[in-house]
C-alpha cells in the first residue's frame, strides 16, 4: 500500500506544483505568443513582391528557426520589440503587415527600401510604439489621422516618400514627439495648430528638439 503523505509535505508538495505549473503555463503561453507573431509576421513576408529576399531566409516557419532569432527581429520575453529592416531590399506594402499582433512593438525601422502604397490607418493598434522610420521608401496617400493614437512616440521619420494632403492635426498631440521628419514628400497645406509654437518650425524643417 502506498501511503499518502498528510499534512506539512502534502502542503509543501501542493505548493511545488503549483509553482512548476505557473513556470510551465508561462513559458506556454509566451511560446504560444511568439508562435502567433512569428506566423502574421510570415504571411506579411508572403505578401511582399520579393519574399525570396536573401536578407529573410531565416523568417521561416521551419521547427529549427525561432522568431526571436530572425533577421531584424529583436524580442523582450518572446515577443517582437523591435524590427529593424532599414536598407533590406524590401519591395512591398504594408496591407497585410499585422499591426494588431504585434502588441509589444516598440521600435520599427524600415527606413530606405521600396515600400509602396499608403500607410494603414491600423499603424494606430501599435499603442507601445515609440520609434516609427519609414523614410526613403514611396509611401504615397494622406498620412492617416490614426497615427495620432501613437501616444508613446518620440521619434517618426516618413520623410522621402510620396506622401501627400495636409500632416494631420493629431500629430501635434504626440507629446512625446521630440523627432519628427516630414521633408521630401508632396505636403501641403499649413503646419497643423495644434502644434505648439515653440516646436512649430524646428518640427517642420526636420530638425530635432528637445
Ligand atoms: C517592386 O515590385 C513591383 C511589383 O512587383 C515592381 O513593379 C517594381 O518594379 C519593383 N520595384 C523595384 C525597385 O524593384
Ligand atoms: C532548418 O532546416 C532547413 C531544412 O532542413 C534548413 O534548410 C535550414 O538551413 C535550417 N535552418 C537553420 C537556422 O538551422
Ligand atoms: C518578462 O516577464 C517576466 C515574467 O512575466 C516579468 O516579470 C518581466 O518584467 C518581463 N520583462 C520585461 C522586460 O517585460
Ligand atoms: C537599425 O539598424 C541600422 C543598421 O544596423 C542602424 O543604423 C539603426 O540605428 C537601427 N535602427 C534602430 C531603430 O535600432
Ligand atoms: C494624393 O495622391 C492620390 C494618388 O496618388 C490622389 O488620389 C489623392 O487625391 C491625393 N490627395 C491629395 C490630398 O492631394
Ligand atoms: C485591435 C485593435 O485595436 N484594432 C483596431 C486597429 O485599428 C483599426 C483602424 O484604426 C481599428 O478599427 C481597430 O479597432
Amino acid at each position: 500500500m502506498i501511503s499518502v503523505p498528510i499534512g506539512e509535505p502534502s502542503f509543501f508538495i501542493f505548493h511545488l506544483v503549483l509553482v512548476l505549473l505557473t513556470i510551465f503555463f508561462c513559458f506556454l503561453g509566451s511560446a504560444s505568443a511568439s508562435a502567433e507573431e512569428a506566423a502574421v509576421l510570415f504571411k506579411w513576408k508572403a505578401s511582399i513582391s520579393n519574399p525570396d529576399n536573401l536578407l529573410l531566409t531565416s523568417w521561416s516557419l521551419q521547427q529549427n528557426s525561432s522568431l526571436c532569432s530572425w533577421y531584424g527581429v529583436s524580442c523582450i520575453n518572446g515577443s517582437v520589440n523591435r524590427l529593424n529592416l532599414s536598407d533590406s531590399n524590401i519591395n512591398g506594402t504594408l496591407y497585410n503587415f499585422p499591426f494588431s499582433s504585434l502588441p509589444n512593438l516598440e521600435y520599427i525601422d524600415m527606413g530606405n527600401n521600396e515600400l509602396w502604397g499608403s500607410i494603414p490607418p491600423q499603424i494606430g493598434n501599435l499603442s507601445k510604439l515609440i520609434y516609427l522610420d519609414l523614410q526613403g521608401g514611396a509611401l504615397s496617400n494622406e498620412i492617416p489621422r490614426e497615427i495620432g493614437l501613437l501616444k508613446n512616440l518620440h521619434a517618426l521619420h516618413l520623410n522621402r516618400n510620396n506622401l501627400n494632403g495636409s500632416i494631420p492635426e493629431e500629430i501635434g498631440q504626440l507629446r512625446f514627439l521630440n523627432d519628427l521628419a516630414l521633408a521630401a514628400n508632396n505636403l501641403d497645406g499649413p503646419i497643423p495648430a495644434s502644434f505648439d509654437v515653440g516646436r512649430r518650425l524646428l518640427f517642420y524643417w526636420n530638425i530635432k528638439t528637445d
